[in-house]
């Protein structure tokens, strides 16, 4: 299937970004949003959605990736061999949605912050359907969400339905590429389809270069976003969580733990019960909340 011409009957070589990944081939967008067919070599063969890639047309409307750029902002998770799998590149940022409706746990929010810091992606918080919330919810969410805004997190309180909030949270999709992840039933699908009105019914198509074939996919596409910016959706994006890291890394992830890096007493401080511990001190000073000390340790205690 996959016929590779002699090069000299490519056409000259150009810039494109993955846009969808079939089993064998991959869908390119090239600089004047036309999308082309193309097949991969095999130095190519670990592509995903968002690469930005050099290709070369091939006969008719089909072409060759024949080089990828290096990645930023990956997104990745790990199967249970612990084998890392890339699932998108070049992500800007990673929306993070709540529901309003359900108990919320910080250890939850910091487990999406943690992620999104380590792949050095931007992390915004969204707490949808917030017309059902009393106005005692609304104030418990508020005073949990402060934390992360006085951290520096962008946060939104919206309601996707009854179009509140929404103005400001569009903006945040501005002139980047986004994913939007979160558990089951937040709301996802009701925000990717405000953002992307007419491509709510075909998700997971594309149509190929002049062709009209229709093709679908069970793994990322990348949209453009009519207001701008890029958006990829996935399923199976969406529902990432599992991280293998390290406990340093965990620690890294934490950024307002930063300033204390190397000033507890013992190089290797758990920041438990040790006599001199930075990250202790500053919780006892309210520079750092006990709760994020916590939930760090928790996530410490599950890399074993
Ligand atoms: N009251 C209220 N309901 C909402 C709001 N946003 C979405 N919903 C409803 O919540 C339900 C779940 O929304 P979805 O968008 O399907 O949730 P999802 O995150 O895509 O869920 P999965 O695909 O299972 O991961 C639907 O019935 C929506 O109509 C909101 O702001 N307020
Ligand atoms: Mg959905
Ligand atoms: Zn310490």
């Amino acid at each position: 299937m996959n016929r590779i011409s002699p090069d000299n009957q490519l056409g000259p070589e150009q810039p494109g970004t993955i846009i969808s990944h079939y089993s064998t081939e991959v869908a390119v967008e090239d600089l004047h949003g036309q999308l082309f067919r193309c097949y991969f070599r095999q130095s190519c063969d670990h592509l995903v959605v968002g690469d930005h890639v050099k290709w070369q047309l091939d006969k008719g409307d089909r072409g060759v990736v024949t080089g990828i750029a290096p990645r930023k902002g990956v997104l990745s998770r790990h199967g249970k061999d612990g084998h890392e799998q890339v699932m998108a590149a070049n992500v800007d940022c990673l929306v993070t949605m709540f529901s309003a409706e359900e108990a919320l746990s910080t250890l939850s929010v910091d487990r999406y912050l943690v992620a999104a810091e380590l792949s050095n992606i931007k992390a915004v918080l969204v707490v949808n359907k917030i017309d059902l919330a009393t106005e005692e919810q609304r104030d418990q969410l508020e005073s949990i969400f402060d934390l992360y805004a006085s951290l520096g997190y962008s946060v939104h309180f919206v309601s996707v339905s009854k179009e509140k909030g929404m103005r400001a949270l569009k903006r945040e999709f501005d002139d980047k590429c986004s994913i939007i992840v979160g558990q089951s039933g937040v709301g996802k699908s009701s925000l990717i389809n405000t953002l992307l009105p007419h491509e709510s019914i075909r998700v997971g198509e594309v149509s190929s270069g002049n062709r009209q074939g229709k093709h679908t996919t069970t793994g990322a596409h990348l949209y453009h976003i009519p207001s701008g910016g890029d958006l990829i959706d996935s399923a199976g994006i969406r529902h990432f969580n599992c991280w293998h890291t390290t406990s340093d890394e965990i620690e890294r992830g934490f950024i307002e733990f930063a300033p204390y890096f190397g000033l507890c007493k013992f190089r290797n401080c758990q920041h438990a019960k040790e006599p001199g511990c930075a990250l202790q001190a500053a919780v006892k000073d309210g520079k750092i909340s006990p709760e994020r000390l916590s939930n760090y340790h928790t996530m410490v205690a599950e890399l074993t």
